[in-house]
């Protein structure tokens, strides 16, 4: 049984600033190949949370994602394993969102704590721990267990400085017995690997469009694993330069403007009580000092923008 890794798909029915090309097509370009790549291997296609970007997707492209996923189905294929990422949640409640009406519709399963067997393979258990779910127990190690979960694992310690909040790679899989973990939120693709009794393995894929100017060297990609022998691929999705898709004159007006304000969005993020008085008092201060509009406006959109800045370095 070979088994079909992806990352973060982060579906949307709009163009993220900075793309020039069609970004949707694009977007149904990878998804397809997914699709057909899990086909033609009659494999086993696993989604580790963020599938939607938001849960306010449309009737309609949902409908259009579900009818994509029932293809497997129709071709007597497993339907695609998924578990919820905070994108696909609406204040964090599963029930009123796109990714449970696919769910219920059986486009999809939903993996969790206890273990989905499938019929073609029963030596294989499959777990899911959505986010800010707990990492469910294995019930049987003598199964090949594999794990989606949607949590914050890196390849390489903390992210930026001060970063909290993330599991190494290589701790996660010396706590967590899975053969193969499938992990989402992380952006940034990678794979990691351990032999214990038997090599154990942890796909990151990151996510499948790049959308952020920061994204300009991410390839996106996903892997088959041979459950039979565990060997994996990496198969790259089909991808334009970046040169092509991004607007990169306006990425380097927006990075000017935000160098500029490093100084004030290092303050704002050292303490967050701080934050939070240094806001009110500089509100009290334009309002009693008697500043024109035009100033306090300005001053005002400068603190937006920094602020803005800080919530984006609190990551995905
Ligand atoms: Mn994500």
């Amino acid at each position: 049984m070979k088994l079909i890794c992806a990352g973060d798909l982060h579906l949307r029915n709009s163009s993220p600033r900075f793309r020039i090309d069609n970004f949707i097509e694009a977007q149904f370009t990878k998804l397809k190949y997914m699709i057909k790549v899990t086909e033609n291997e009659k494999g086993l296609l696993l989604l580790p949370g963020d599938v939607f970007n938001s849960p306010s997707a449309s009737h309609g492209f949902v409908k259009e994602i579900m009818a994509i996923f029932f293809e497997l189905f129709f071709k007597k294929l497993h339907p695609p394993f998924v578990v919820y990422g905070q994108h696909d949640l609406l204040f964090r409640n599963k029930d009123n969102c796109p990714l449970s009406v696919l769910i219920q519709s059986g486009a999809v399963r939903l993996a969790n704590d206890i273990p989905w067997e499938i019929d073609n393979d029963p030596n294989i258990h499959i777990y899911g721990a959505s986010f800010d779910e707990p990492i469910p127990i294995i019930q049987n190690k003598d199964k090949f267990n594999i794990i989606l979960v949607h949590t914050m694992v890196t390849n390489d310690g903390p992210q930026w400085p001060g970063h909290e909040g993330y599991i190494d790679a290589r701790n996660f899989l010396n706590r967590h017995d899975f053969d193969l973990v499938v992990s989402g939120d992380n952006h940034k693709g990678f794979v990691s690997s351990m032999k214990r009794k038997d090599e154990k393995i942890l796909v990151n894929c990151g996510s499948m469009m790049r959308t952020k100017s920061d994204q300009m060297e991410h390839n996106p990609f996903i892997v088959i694993v041979d459950k039979n022998n565990n060997k994996m691929h990496i198969e790259s999705l089909p991808t334009t330069s970046s040169e092509d898709v991004f607007d990169l004159a306006a990425i380097e007006r927006e990075k000017t403007k935000k160098d500029s304000l490093q100084p004030l969005v290092a303050g704002l993020k050292k303490d967050r009580t701080l934050t939070i008085d240094f806001l009110s008092n500089m509100k009290e201060t334009i309002k009693n000092e008697g500043v024109t509009r035009e100033i306090k406006a300005l001053i005002e959109g400068i603190l937006e923008k920094a602020m803005e800045i800080v919530e984006e370095q609190k990551g995905e």
